[in-house]
């Protein structure tokens, strides 16, 4: 039953996005589903023209040179575009609050209409974001959230409690019930990792079934591939016991795919990935470093935050609990409050296995 909801869902989304990207960025590899600027910091970002409606929407990444942010910003532009809305993508060379804040910064003077933050930190862009508020500019979070009263709404991919249960039930599965395993993140900063990290700590705590498992270390590859591998080879070095890896992060994930599947080594790897950069490390068998993993359509996400931020724009949303809009293709989205502020979830995590793989592959 569950198998069936989710392969309608599947099946939706792929559809939506074919759709919607009418074979453009939705089924697009990373290059080619480039954001309007590139990888230059704030200071080299084209200035924003006027458009025919007039507003110009900015979204800030968490990094530069991240495939996950690239779909998203693809999404992100598709929307605001195809409303007729100027958009400004900016991408920091580093995923700290620093590099975003001067990005921040740069847009206040700019004087776009709103700012979409996909945040390093959850306090440390405070002063800054509340600056732009301040200056008439709606502000929003997407994929990893800043201080809530610093933004109007928080566009999340899936809840948290779900993305923790979803992946503690898969380190409990893969472990068989028992023995060492490790967290493979992305900086130690990150908000979205944190809450996920947290919501899975709770759970080993609150539940007895877990009490047989050894959470061994929360390593941080910084979402750098290089990074991630070390990281990754020091895990397999220090835990000679260890049984599983799990990555949160899409380029954790990849860097620890790579690394488990050349060494042949017997730890298995679960988490969030990219289907197009993890088809080639998911399989049943002893070949393959990775049985299963989860994720969410970034592009959607992405796409997601651009409708949200014309509706702040347009004055058709305040970001208030209870609030309701039309995000285009996606369809109705209500504000909800959770965790004591509001938020808009896109939807479920998907999961990715051997089965299905091969159909995902080439959409994101
Ligand atoms: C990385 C980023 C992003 C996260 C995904 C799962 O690309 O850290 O914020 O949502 O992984």
């Amino acid at each position: 039953m569950k198998k069936k909801v989710l392969s309608v869902l599947l099946a939706t989304t792929v559809v939506a996005s074919l759709l919607a990207g009418c074979g453009s960025s939705a089924a697009a590899p990373a290059a080619d589903a480039a954001p309007a600027a590139d990888a230059a910091p704030a200071a080299d970002a084209a200035a924003p023209a006027a458009s025919s409606g007039g507003a110009t929407y900015a979204l800030v990444t968490k990094s530069a040179g991240n495939p996950f942010m690239e779909r998203m910003a693809s999404g992100f532009q598709e929307a605001v575009e195809a409303s007729g809305g100027t958009v400004v993508i900016q991408n920091p060379e580093a995923a700290t609050p620093d590099a975003q804040i001067s990005v921040v910064q740069s847009l206040i003077s700019q004087g776009v209409s709103s700012i979409a933050v996909d945040g390093n930190d959850a306090n440390a862009l405070t002063a800054v974001l509340t600056e732009a508020s301040n200056a008439g500019i709606k502000v929003l979070s997407l994929d990893s959230d800043v201080a809530p009263d610093t933004r109007a709404v928080y566009c999340n991919q899936a809840g948290v409690q779900q993305i923790g249960e979803t992946l503690m039930e898969a380190v409990y599965d893969l472990t068989g019930g028992e023995g060492d395993w490790a967290i493979l993140s992305a900086t130690s900063q990150a908000t979205n990792q944190n809450a996920w990290i947290d919501a899975m700590k709770k759970l080993m705590e609150s539940d007895s079934k877990y009490a047989k498992l050894n959470l061994v270390e929360v390593a941080y590859g910084d979402d750098e591939p290089q990074k991630s591998t070390d990281q990754t080879q020091a895990l397999l070095q220090n835990y000679p016991d260890l049984k599983v890896i799990c990555a949160p992060t899409t380029v954790g994930i990849a860097a620890a795919a790579k690394v488990l599947q050349d060494q042949k080594s017997s730890v298995k790897l679960t988490g969030l990935g990219l289907p197009s950069e993890m088809a080639e490390y998911i399989g049943d068998d002893d070949a393959h470093s990775c049985p299963y993993m989860y994720l969410w359509n970034p592009i959607d996400l992405g796409r997601l935050a651009g409708y949200t931020s014309i509706a702040l724009v347009d004055g058709s949303i305040t970001g208030a609990a209870g609030d309701k809009f039309t995000a285009g293709e996606l369809g109705d989205y209500t504000i909800e409050e959770i965790d004591g502020s509001t938020q808009i979830i896109l939807g479920p995590p998907f999961k990715f296995d051997p089965s299905n793989i091969d159909e995902w592959k080439s959409v994101y």
